[in-house]
């Protein structure tokens, strides 16, 4: 078995005073950097996602003449309208910049196609395209990751569960991940339904000393 750490979206844009801010995001960077140090140790890979829309995309609301937080319909996927956030090159899509970047061995940009969303850092919300992810963790041998960051609701727990269809082993560092909650239980819900799909849910120091 060979394992990586998987950090999805801790961009500006999801911590506090970004444009789609998720309550403690920024909690999650030294999380993050710990789990780092961890796989540093056990010479595990850092890999990351990192959300990366056109300004015209059309899950933000303003594209799609709709107010934000609303629910509408989006390549004939349900889509939930967000302000504009991680627009490319702009400073809302840069990684945070707390976080120990320069162990990450590779990024995987999504979001690109302004038509469809991308929670997920494998696939599109429409499993059509691919990002480079699955085959590059594959090439490397990689069996088996761990998985932490933002949002847990969204981004979180599709990585997680297409990981798991993927056949990585699968943990979710729980305190490493913040949620959007849009509905307030919409994490703890994301968490049961990533467990009821095979997930191991530890916390960080479960990680670290395992
Ligand atoms: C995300 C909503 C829209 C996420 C990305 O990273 O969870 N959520 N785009
Ligand atoms: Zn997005």
């Amino acid at each position: 078995m060979k394992t990586a750490l998987l950090l999805i979206d801790l961009q500006n844009d999801f911590c506090p005073g970004g444009a789609l801010a998720v309550a403690e995001g920024d909690a999650t960077i030294a999380i993050a950097n710990m789990a780092i140090e961890a796989c540093l140790s056990r010479n595990e890979v850092i890999v990351a996602s990192q959300d990366w829309h056109p300004a015209n995309h059309r899950s933000f609301a303003e594209n799609s003449r709709t107010q934000i937080g609303s629910l509408g319909e989006l390549m004939g996927l349900q889509q939930v309208w967000w302000p504009v956030h991680c627009v490319q090159e702009t400073y809302g899509a840069e990684l945070h910049a707390q976080l120990n970047q320069q162990y990450i061995t590779a990024i995987f940009r999504k979001g690109e196609n302004p038509d469809i969303d991308s929670y997920s850092a494998f696939f599109d919300n429409g499993h059509k395209t691919q990002t480079a992810l699955d085959k590059w963790l594959k090439s490397q041998g990689i069996t088996n990751l761990a998985i932490m960051g933002l949002a847990t609701d969204y981004c979180v727990k599709y990585s997680v569960l297409d990981a798991l269809s993927l056949g990585y082993q699968t943990q979710v560092i729980i305190d490493g991940c913040r949620g959007v909650n849009l509905q307030p239980q919409n994490s703890q819900q994301a968490l049961t339904e990533m467990q009821d799909a095979g997930a191991q849910l530890v916390t960080l120091s479960q990680f670290v000393l395992q």
